[in-house]
């Protein structure tokens, strides 16, 4: 999954993006993985042995400011439009006081500048279809249908994400990478103090983005440098006594989790026992394309256990004669914390 945090300059994406990736060196890395922490994955590679454990990734992008006009303005664009994701920084470090006004204004600012340029892209994909269809291509007009729906949600100043979209619309629109269809939440780029109270005007602003569907989570990007630091036996300790529950990179990956709807399933076998990713309800036999191509493409079924029923049976053995190791077939969809033993014909 790609996450792209994209703000106005100096809001804090690249202190943040650094401590996160826990990058030293040059500020030229623009792209790095972060491991997903999963005690679960830990916990069955100490049961089956594996030689190697390897976790699920998140993809962060520290992406150039969206609002910067002129020869970057393509670059910013195209950045964003390539991720699933959208985490959109937002300074509040400086003055607390202002989140109200300043931090709402800014979400607003960025939502409207995305609205205009997925507009202008609908707008040129229309006048492609339209003059398809003039020169005979009448296959195409659901699509201009559908382009039209669009460009009049836009027009109203509306995101794309607010407009109800039947599964077979959002397939045909997914290739055009809309800015106002991705799924975002905001990262609010808090001072250190204010990490483990109350900000001033915080709950009022939560609960106007959650009437979007958009999450606000409150992070302090110079802080969290100086965690990323510390030794792990050191960390907890630390956390508790400033008051503060866990680090703001789990709180960045929960929050991408949810808004992406997204589950993690293991495979966990001698060699290897690894944590993946997919959308909630994906079906065994996609599942299976994540781990290999010949898997999907010869896939049999899918012995699945629950992650907890594994633990307490001890083995894959005792937890097959138990009866919690259950056979599924290419439709079964995925549940988080499944795992799975796919059976394929090479
Ligand atoms: N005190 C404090 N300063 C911060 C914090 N986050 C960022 N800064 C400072 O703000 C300045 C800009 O931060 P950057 O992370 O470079 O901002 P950016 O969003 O990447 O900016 P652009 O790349 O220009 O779009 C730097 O000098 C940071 O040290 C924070 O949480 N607290
Ligand atoms: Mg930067």
């Amino acid at each position: 999954m790609r996450v792209g945090l994209v703000g106005v300059p100096g809001s804090g994406k690249s202190t943040l993006f650094r401590a996160l990736a826990r990058l030293q060196g040059p500020a030229s890395v623009r792209a790095a993985a972060i491991h997903v922490p999963d005690e679960r994955l830990l916990r069955l590679a100490t049961l089956v042995d594996a030689k190697k454990t390897t976790p699920a990734e998140i993809i962060l992008h520290d992406m150039p400011a969206l609002s910067l006009r002129g020869s970057q303005e393509a670059e910013s664009v195209a950045a964003a439009r390539g991720v699933d994701l959208l985490a959109h920084v937002v300074g509040a470090y400086v003055d607390p006081g202002n989140v109200k006004g300043v931090a709402a204004k800014e979400i607003r600012a960025l939502e409207e500048e995305m609205i205009l340029l997925d507009q202008g892209l609908v707008e040129s994909r229309l006048e492609r279809v339209t003059h398809m269809i003039r020169v005979g291509r009448k296959e195409e007009t659901p699509e201009m249908e559908l382009l039209l729906r669009c460009k009049s949600c836009l027009e109203e100043g509306r995101s794309l994400r607010s407009t109800a979209l039947s599964e077979a619309d959002e397939k045909r629109l997914r290739g055009f990478q809309l800015l106002t269809m991705k799924p975002r939440f905001v990262i609010l780029n808090v001072a250190e103090g204010d990490l483990a109270g109350e900000v001033p005007g915080l709950a009022e602003l939560r609960e106007r983005e959650a009437a979007l569907g958009v999450e606000v989570t409150t992070i302090c990007a110079q802080l969290e440098r100086e965690l990323a630091e510390l030794p792990p036996e050191e960390l907890q300790g630390f956390l508790n006594e400033m008051g503060i529950g866990e680090l703001g990179r789990d709180k960045l990956i929960r929050a991408a989790y949810t808004q992406l709807g997204f589950v993690t399933f293991f495979t966990a076998g001698r060699p290897e026992a690894r944590a993946w990713t997919v959308r909630r309800g994906t079906p065994a036999v996609e599942a299976a394309g994540e781990i290999h191509s010949d898997m999907e493409r010869g896939f049999i079924r899918a012995e699945v256990v629950r992650y907890e029923d594994l633990i307490s049976a001890g083995s894959h053995t005792a937890a097959r004669s138990k009866g919690a190791v259950r056979l599924e077939g290419r439709d079964y969809r995925i549940e988080d914390g499944d795992v799975l033993l796919i059976r394929f014909s090479a």
